[in-house]
């Protein structure tokens, strides 16, 4: 099992998504864009490496060139002969330049050719998908909405979007505060996320795994904690979590866990929404299901009671700045709390 490490602590690579072995390499490098995932994927990836690679001839080249002209040997010396500096019709210099420009061109030329070519190719997924997500993102987490034909498809969740592998998954951005840019290297390019409009991109991951992903435009204070992740599971797997999703929280759970909703009512309520609760608030991730996610804060902590505990009773530590301010919880009240987001899976 590899481990990787990743902003704020470290996460061992998905042990619950079976078949696993061959994204798990992405997790080694979770950053990784020289390895793609998926149509979406393939294209964008082919032109990096086709890029990064005429980018390193064309380096050679003119190193080689440079190089050549500097240890060329000149009779007498340009000292002596200050004539012969500018580059004339009759010298052999001219013929350097427009060869060297005539490559050039081509090049480039070649290279727009296949970028429009590229970016057309992944406009659109092949085949119709039937899954679209809204991405709503925000200083500095992930909304993840998932629609459906009618509202009780619909639900809500934050940084961790799940999805069928093998089949091409629409995502609308939608921006609210600031420009942010959705970004899973393995899986996509970037496509900005702009207030006040909604981008449209798509993902499509070919191995089931874990793909991290990174807000890639600056946006404040935590842009680098801003980070989410993109879970492919066969059909059978994400139909089961999305079934999970849509059910609102459970009522039957221990005493101390009721204590903890009381007080969850009181203290959170007005910023997180769990659904089947009067809690409704919009500042913050929905939790009804935080305890089935992998990590808390957009990929800063791993999701167990004791980084749990430790979030809530001071989320600026981790996260200075961060929209959830440090509430003066007792420390009954603090345990009976993460009693119940326990119970929230
Ligand atoms: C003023 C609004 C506000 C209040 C009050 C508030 N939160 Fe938050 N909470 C947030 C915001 C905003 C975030 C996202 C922080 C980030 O990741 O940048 C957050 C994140 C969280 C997360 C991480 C969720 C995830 O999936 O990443 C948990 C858990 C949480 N809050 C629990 C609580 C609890 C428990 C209380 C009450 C004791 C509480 N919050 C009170 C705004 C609030
Ligand atoms: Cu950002």
């Amino acid at each position: 099992m590899m481990r990787s490490a990743f902003l704020g602590g470290t996460l061992a690579a998905v042990d619950s998504v079976p078949g696993a072995a061959a994204a798990e390499a992405t997790q080694s490098l979770p950053m990784n864009f020289l390895t793609g995932y998926g149509d979406r994927a393939f294209p964008v990836v082919n032109l990096t490496w086709g890029v990064l690679a005429i980018s390193v001839i064309v380096v050679i080249v003119i190193t080689a060139l440079l190089l050549g002209a500097l240890f060329r040997r000149r009779p007498g010396g340009w000292a002596h002969d200050p004539a012969r500096l500018p580059v004339s019709r009759e010298g052999n210099g001219l013929p350097w330049i427009s060869i060297g420009v005539g490559i050039s061109t081509v090049v480039l030329f070649g290279t727009v050719v296949w970028t429009m070519t590229t970016l057309s190719a992944v406009m659109e997924p092949d085949e119709d998908t039937a899954l679209t997500i809204e991405v709503d993102a925000h200083q500095w987490w992930w909304e993840v909405r998932y629609l459906g034909d009618s509202p009780d498809e619909i639900f809500t969740t934050a940084n961790e979007i799940h999805i069928p592998v093998g089949r091409p998954v629409r995502v609308r951005l939608v921006g609210g505060d600031v420009i942010h840019s959705f970004w899973v290297p393995a899986l996509s390019g970037k496509t900005d996320v702009i207030p006040g409009r909604t981008n449209r991109t798509w993902i499509e991951a070919s191995e089931p795994g874990v793909y991290r992903g990174q807000c890639a435009e600056y946006c404040g204070l935590q842009h680098a904690k801003m980070g989410l992740f993109v879970i492919a599971s066969p059909e059978d797997e994400f139909e089961a979590w999305r079934e999970a999703q849509l059910a609102p929280a459970s009522d039957d759970i221990a005493e101390d866990a009721a204590r903890g909703r009381e007080d969850f009512m009181r203290n959170c309520s007005a910023c997180h929404t769990v659904r089947g609760t009067p809690a409704g608030g919009a500042v913050g991730p929905d939790l009804t299901h935080v305890a089935s996610r992998r990590t808390i804060a957009a990929g800063t902590l791993e999701n167990t009671p004791a980084n749990l505990t430790a979030w809530i009773e001071d989320a600026q530590t981790f996260k200075p700045g961060n929209r959830m301010p440090t509430l003066d919880l007792e420390g009954q009240t603090l345990m009976d709390i993460v009693a119940y987001l326990e119970t929230l899976e």
